[in-house]
């Protein structure tokens, strides 16, 4: 089964350099890749800040087992008239999350408008903890459990673009909350979001028009810290269960593709269904015409065994024997660890039998391996 992650960078050249127009991700099955590609392309190229002029589409397989998968955080709203009560609004949140210096916190918050990606910000010291303050920590590697095939819209969706990534964000380590401002100059609802309080909508951050915007997450812990921090960030593969797509809007069914392993239980159920399903059988006895299994005597009409080596007396005794003077198993290969008198005799007796020089037989290093993981087991 593939998964792919799918992500889209589109900028402009300004008189000022590079300016950032649009970005979005998803983590996608192989098949859903052409229209999910196809549609953040229309996206890059319609954007309210202008038509981008450099589009990047990066895609990466991803494992499944690498996925963690979290809850969404709940939602709430907080409506308010003016940028200077939303601000406010803010500031009641992190005394509520008993975070009291705010307001400096608040100050920072304009430095964060030129970068890319986010300010990771010591909530104690007022430290930038990240690497290369410019560029920032860039939250990525995650999207919402969906339905599948997925639907596709050119469309970005605010909100469920933001619950997904504040839901992975402050379910990283030592991040306490995230504060953010849409830099869309037509989007003016910003957020404030944290395990205690959810995500909590604030109805107005800026004047409609203004294309000012960035992100805070807000950290408690060492440098040591720090570094798990931005790993899980800006590497662990989420997927976030119950995301809506609208601030009001229902959960996504848990049935609906909560896991990414869904399409293999649906081929397990298949061959299952189809008598097609794989099991091992526990024998009791020696491999012989009769076997033992599950108590009872049965005939066996599947095996190779056609000459009754496998339980021959003679066989075991000689495999006996050998045991008790060789061990059960080699150290290496027959180069590198010495040749037993065993192997020189089968290869004399071969020689006999095909009438030639000399025979050599080859066999490898990992039956060492096998070997010691069989004393393992035991
Ligand atoms: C962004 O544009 O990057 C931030 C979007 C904030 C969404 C706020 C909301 O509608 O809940
Ligand atoms: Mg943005």
């Amino acid at each position: 089964m593939s998964l792919y992650s799918l992500k889209m960078r589109a900028s402009k050249h300004t008189a000022n350099g590079d300016e950032h127009v649009s970005g979005a991700e998803k983590i996608l099955y192989r098949e859903e890749l052409p229209d999910n590609m196809s549609a953040l392309l229309e996206r890059a190229l319609h954007h309210a800040k202008g038509r981008a002029d450099f589009i990047n589409l990066k895609i990466e397989s991803i494992q499944p087992q690498e996925i963690e998968t979290i809850d969404a955080l709940s939602v709430s709203s907080v409506a308010v008239e003016t940028p200077a009560q939303g601000q406010q609004a803010i500031l009641t949140y992190l005394a509520q999350l008993g975070i009291s210096n705010g307001p400096d916190i608040m100050e920072q918050f304009q430095d964060t408008y030129a970068m890319r990606g986010a300010m990771l910000l010591n909530v104690d010291t007022l430290e930038r903890m990240e690497p290369d303050p410019a560029r920032g920590i860039r939250a990525t590697y995650m999207d919402g459990a969906h339905t599948h095939p997925r639907p596709v819209s050119e469309d970005k969706n605010h909100f469920q673009e933001a619950i997904i990534l504040a839901s992975k964000v402050v379910h990283a380590p030592h991040i306490l909350a995230e504060i953010c401002m849409s830099d869309d100059p037509d989007y003016v609802t910003g957020y404030v979001a944290a395990k205690s309080i959810g995500y909590v909508r604030i109805t107005k951050l800026k004047e409609m028009g203004c294309p000012d915007g960035g992100r805070i997450f807000l950290f408690r812990g060492s440098r040591k810290d720090a570094a798990e921090t931005i790993r899980y960030l800006e590497h662990q593969r989420v997927i976030v269960r119950h995301a809506a797509a609208t601030p009001d809007g229902q959960p996504v069914s848990p049935a609906a593709m909560p896991d990414p392993y869904a399409r293999l239980t649906t081929a397990l159920d298949t061959r299952r269904e189809q008598h097609l399903y794989r099991t091992l059988t526990e024998l009791s006895s020696a491999q012989c015409a009769h076997v033992t299994c599950a108590g009872r005597d049965m005939l066996m009409l599947a095996s190779n065994n056609y000459l009754g080596l496998a339980n021959h007396p003679a066989l075991k005794q000689a495999a006996q024997q050998a045991i008790d003077t060789y061990g059960c198993s080699s150290g290496g290969s027959r180069l590198t660890t010495g040749t037993l008198p065993l192997h020189t005799q089968l290869e004399s007796a071969l020689a006999r039998f095909k009438g030639t020089e000399a025979a050599l037989l080859f066999n490898t290093g990992y039956c060492a391996n096998v070997g010691i993981l069989s004393a393992l087991w035991q």
